[in-house]
């Protein structure tokens, strides 16, 4: 094995976002560009050498190319060890599962998410650290400052890996193992969830179910964990096969995506349950018979009910949700006294706190759900907490959510997104928000009147670190609130979303469409903002 010092210049645009460096395909395959950022996070990393490196991706466009190329930097760099998944396949939860598991370094994941994938389309990479978790803006913000400076990188001549094949090898001073994704992770989840009363429940025929893997990395890991070791028949499994190019689709769980999921479930034959992953399958979207649950109400069930699933059974040491959630969780935390964290958006914000063991349960309102077990968001496990659930509770869907309204009152709720927004402005419309927040606070519109106004800064509770610009709120008297961010995970132009919600504890007035119960703060918010008026748009992009 020969190491090579290749000479590189620096590119001024790998600034991680919310979860790792997302950019066009074409961009990743510029000379060097994939190099650099690679060569930039191993420089940054402190003392790299005999050390283990988990690797692994979506399976989109580029996927394999990109591991064949860190392969051989990892080798030149002294790493001692590469754990990469079976295909150059690894879902995002089972990545961080394994490094953990295997006591790894860190790792890296190949992955632009819920983002399309195909020539013309997204590329992401991103680095977990030794707990599984995505590296935080400490860690970020050196990559970066590397990359900016980076003047070469270092490779081997050594040939291309056999991906396909399981097992290990050793080529020069490096090993290298191919490992089955699947198999430590569907051992997790059995490890988590009451697999016997979920056998019993699939085959009595009490459950039936439909997954939509939206042609994304969770197929393989449902067939094996729902068909194979549930019992559930194949055709609950849908677009199972992971492409390239997912199919063409937007692999984002939503209703506007899985749209052919949404469509059976809201047909007269739908199943009990329904679900859908996203690229990477770190998200979950829950549906039943006729129901769709929003993301943030399912964190809040799921911590109202931890206790009926085996590994919560001794109950939540606490809780946790990204700003933009609605507060349906900390209700739950009132009501059963456990402390309720608010962090700003993308998951690398909950690692302290999980790793403290300060929460046991978090969340995000853009389908991202999760607990202790690992250290990013966990599709599949939601999935499967979801089903535990029916089967203890032995009710449908729609009724375990009106029966927790009912309980905790609604936080009704949506969110806009106004997506490839010219640049200056998106932050236009954020810097006049950013201007109008002292003179908000006392002003009344309608029957809301403003409590506070600012722009969100977090203070990790565990290392003191800072964090600032996490989102403009606006929060009112009643409860309800506005939330206006830029996305950190688009590739063109800018995405603004916009949050909304409104509380509603009359259980008469719970089956209400959220667009029209929130049509009046819809049309504030647009009033604040402007976004429709300044773009020329009529309506956002994607409603979630
Ligand atoms: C979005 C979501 C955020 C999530 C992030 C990564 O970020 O809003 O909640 O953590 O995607 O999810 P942004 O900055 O675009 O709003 V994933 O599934 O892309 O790894
Ligand atoms: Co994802």
């Amino acid at each position: 094995m020969q190491i090579e010092t290749i000479t590189t210049t620096p590119y001024n645009d790998q600034n991680p976002g919310t979860s790792g460096l997302r950019k066009k395909v074409k961009v990743f395959q510029q000379p060097g560009y994939l190099e650099n950022f690679v060569q930039s996070i191993f420089d940054s990393l402190e003392d790299i050498t005999h050390k283990t490196l988990v690797l692994g991706g979506d399976g989109r466009y580029f996927n394999r190319v990109a591991i064949q190329i860190i392969i051989k930097m990892a080798a030149a760099n002294g790493f001692g060890e590469l754990i990469i998944g079976q295909g150059g396949l690894l879902s995002t939860p089972a990545a961080s599962n394994i490094i953990r598991k295997y006591q790894a370094y860190g790792g890296l994941i190949l992955s632009a998410s819920h983002n399309p994938g195909g020539p013309d389309e997204d590329f992401g990479i991103k680095y977990n650290v030794s707990n599984g978790g995505p590296a935080s803006e400490t860690y970020t913000d050196a990559f970066y400052k590397r990359s900016l400076s980076i003047t070469e990188y270092k490779t081997t001549n050594i040939q291309d890996i056999d991906l396909d094949s399981v097992g290990s090898q050793q080529i020069g001073n490096i090993k290298i193992t191919i490992i089955d994704p699947v198999s430590d992770y569907a051992e997790l989840m059995q490890k988590i969830f009451d697999f016997k009363l979920l056998k019993q429940s699939i085959s009595s025929g009490y459950i039936t179910l439909l997954f939509d893997a939206m042609s994304a990395i969770t197929g393989p890991y449902a067939k094996r964990i729902l068909v194979d070791i549930l019992g559930a028949p194949p055709e609950s499994v849908i677009n199972a096969e992971p492409l390239e190019d997912f199919g063409g689709h937007h692999p984002d769980p939503n209703l506007a995506h899985a749209h052919e999921l949404a469509e059976v479930m809201f047909s007269e034959n739908a199943p009990v349950f329904g679900a859908a992953s996203d690229g990477d399958g770190d998200r979950n979207m829950i549906t039943g018979n006729n129901i769709f649950v929003t993301p943030s109400d399912s964190l809040a069930i799921l911590a109202a009910n931890a206790q009926l699933i085996p590994a919560y059974s001794k109950g939540l040491s606490g809780v946790a949700r990204s700003m933009p959630t609605s507060q349906a969780v900390d209700r739950v935390a009132a009501k059963y006294k456990l402390p309720c964290y608010e962090t700003p958006t993308g998951w690398k914000f909950f690692g302290n706190l999980l790793d403290a063991g300060k929460i046991t349960l978090c969340g995000e309102e853009s389908f991202g759900t999760g607990s202790d077990h690992v250290r990013e968001k966990d599709g599949l496990w939601a999935v499967l907490f979801w089903l535990n659930l029916i089967a203890v509770k032995r009710q449908p869907v729609a009724d375990i959510v009106h029966d927790h309204w009912q309980k905790f009152g609604r936080d009704i709720y949506c969110r806009h997104d106004y997506e490839a927004v010219e640049s200056p402005i998106a932050n236009s419309i954020v810097e006049d928000l950013r201007n109008q927040l002292p003179t908000l606070p006392g002003q009344t519109f309608g029957e809301y009147t403003v409590k506070f106004a600012d722009e969100f800064c977090y203070e990790d509770p565990i290392d003191g670190s800072i964090s600032k610009n996490q989102g403009i709120r606006i929060g009112f008297e009643n409860g309800s609130r506005i939330v206006f961010r830029l996305s950190g995970t688009g590739t063109v132009g800018a995405t603004l979303r916009i949050y909304i919600e409104r509380f509603e504890p009359d259980a008469d007035k719970h089956n209400q469409d959220a667009q029209v119960a929130l049509a009046f703060l819809i049309d504030l918010a647009e009033q604040l903002c402007e976004v429709k008026k300044r773009t020329g748009r009529t309506e956002p992009d994607v409603i979630t």
